[in-house]
């Protein structure tokens, strides 16, 4: 039998198709309560959708460890044998909430663990690496990725001026315009947490460390023709591919892997190790695995887990800490911040984002708080029982010694450091003959596509500062392209 409609208050409701009026032709009456509640709710449909990363889906799961890396790090969710309840979410950067899956973009791979010591937010991307390296530069650089004020378009010439004029995202942009830059599905890409992290082990030891996460289903990515296809033919194809593969069964997984650094060594590495656009080759630091993640559990309320989900990179448990990146610090404060504005201060109690653990925090009140407060007094310390911190257990910061001027510098390069060398690297020696013809493609139709000099011009440069050889072969590309009737 069909359960009976009620309104918001369990109240049954007399009609679902007519309102309350004065006769079958009558005015509508103000004391059609429900009719109101419906047109008011409706308006009140919408949070803000995430000023990047707004187009996105995701899963629940579980993270297994497989490997005992409890030399390095004390985090409960990284020792031997523990499983912790997990949650994902993917999505583009630029695009909006409509916006097809298959553009070219970065793709967000963002994590939330629900370990015994709260929650453990990795939020990384499907790229080891990132545009800039100042936190000072990333609203300028996704204004730049985004709509121009005057026409409301994206705009090529926009994002070649950008990154031509920051030299720093060639490492990045060459990933981005290669076969990376449109996975397959969100299944078939990898994972990392891009900045360096800061582990602690129980002795107190540190060492700094990369995450890997690599796909057990195998890298694969879609042409610029099948992404330009699949744009139109569905938007949603990488949103859909999830939520079909795990209804059916098929639950994706990924093996995470660390690269770890002993501490000392961060100060004489030939690379910048806190510079999010440079990577650590492996031969200097091979991959220890540490476990797998599978998701196995779609959300049973899209908007609830996945449209409030509240990712924050400061959301670090005992056992890992931040690093200096710069990148990673800025990163501290901007997401809580967003998710106050976007979905309200209490977000923090809603199902995607409340830990598993009981929370005992001195905050209260504030919209749409329902968790009542378990702190006896309303401040600490109190005399009534009230949670006091374990300073003896968790008293000690996982940091790093620190000091000098204050100064508006970059980072002092090292030995290797320069913006172009590890592109050059990539170009050279990761990609096979077919990529490197597909990235010159990618690119010369990227710069055919609305680019005027003098941006033109400093792009060229650009692609020939990565690899003369490249860049020669993409100026062709771009000349005969420009001569071609279009
Ligand atoms: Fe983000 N980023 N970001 N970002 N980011 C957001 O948070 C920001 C950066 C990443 O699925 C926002 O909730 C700053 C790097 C992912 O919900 C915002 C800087 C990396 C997601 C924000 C960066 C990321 C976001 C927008 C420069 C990879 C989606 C809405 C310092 C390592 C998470 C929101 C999800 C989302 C700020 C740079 C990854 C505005 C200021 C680098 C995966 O707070």
């Amino acid at each position: 039998m069909t359960e009976h409609t009620t309104n918001n208050a369990g109240i049954p409701v007399e009609s679902d198709e007519h309102s309350l009026t004065v006769g079958s032709d009558g005015p509508i009456l103000l004391q059609d309560h429900y009719l109101i509640e419906k047109m008011a709710q409706f308006n009140r449909e919408r949070v803000p959708e995430r000023v990047v990363h707004a187009k996105g889906g995701g899963a629940y799961g579980t993270f297994e460890v497989t490997n005992d890396v409890s030399q390095f790090t004390k985090a409960d969710l990284f020792q031997p044998g523990k499983r912790t309840g997990m949650l994902a979410r993917f999505s583009t950067v630029a695009g909006e909430q409509g916006s097809p899956d298959t553009w070219r973009d970065p793709r967000g791979f963002a994590l939330k663990f629900y370990t015994e010591h709260g929650n453990y937010d990795l939020v990384g991307n499907n790229t080891p690496i990132f545009f800039v390296r100042d936190p000072i530069k990333f609203q300028d650089f996704i204004r730049s990725q985004k709509r121009r004020p005057d026409s409301g378009l994206r705009d090529n010439d926009m994002q070649w001026d950008f990154w031509t004029l920051s030299p720093e995202s060639a490492h990045m942009v060459t990933w981005l315009m290669g076969d990376r830059g449109v996975p397959r599905t969100w299944r078939h890409m990898n994972g990392y947490g891009s900045h360096t992290y800061l582990w602690v082990n129980g002795g107190g030891e540190k060492f700094w460390v990369k995450y890997h996460i690599k796909t057990d289903q195998g890298i694969d990515f879609l042409t610029q023709t099948e992404a330009d296809d699949l744009a139109g033919a569905d938007g949603d194809y990488h949103r859909r591919d999830l939520y079909e593969a795990i209804r059916l069964g098929e639950a994706p997984s990924w093996t995470m892997h660390v690269q770890v650094m002993p501490f000392a060594d961060a100060p004489d590495y030939r690379f910048n190790p806190f510079d999010l656009t440079k990577v650590w080759p492996h031969g200097d630091y091979p991959l220890i695995e540490v476990g797998r993640m599978t998701l196995d559990r779609n959300p049973e309320d899209f908007f609830i887990h996945i449209e409030q989900a509240a990712f924050e990179p400061a959301n670090l448990v005992p056992g890992i800490g931040p690093s200096p990146d710069k990148m990673l610090l800025g990163r501290l404060h901007s997401y809580p911040d967003t998710h106050r504005y976007r979905i309200g201060p209490n977000y923090a109690q809603l199902p995607p984002n409340r830990p598993q653990v009981p929370v005992r925090s001195y905050a209260k009140d504030g919209p749409m708080r329902y968790e009542p407060s378990h702190t006896a007094r309303p401040y600490a310390p109190n005399s009534y029982g009230g949670p006091a911190a374990d300073t003896a257990r968790f008293g000690e910061p996982a940091g790093w010694a620190t000091e000098g001027e204050m100064v508006r510098e970059a980072y002092k390069p090292r030995r290797d450091d320069d913006d172009w060398g590890q592109a050059g690297t990539m170009v050279r020696q990761v990609l096979d003959d077919a990529a490197r013809e597909r990235l010159v493609g990618n690119v010369s139709g990227h710069l055919l596509g609305g680019v005027s000099r003098p941006v033109l011009d400093r792009a060229l440069q650009y692609w020939r500062n990565i690899d003369k050889d490249l860049g020669d072969r993409i100026a062709t590309t771009v000349e005969e392209g420009a001569e071609r009737p279009r």
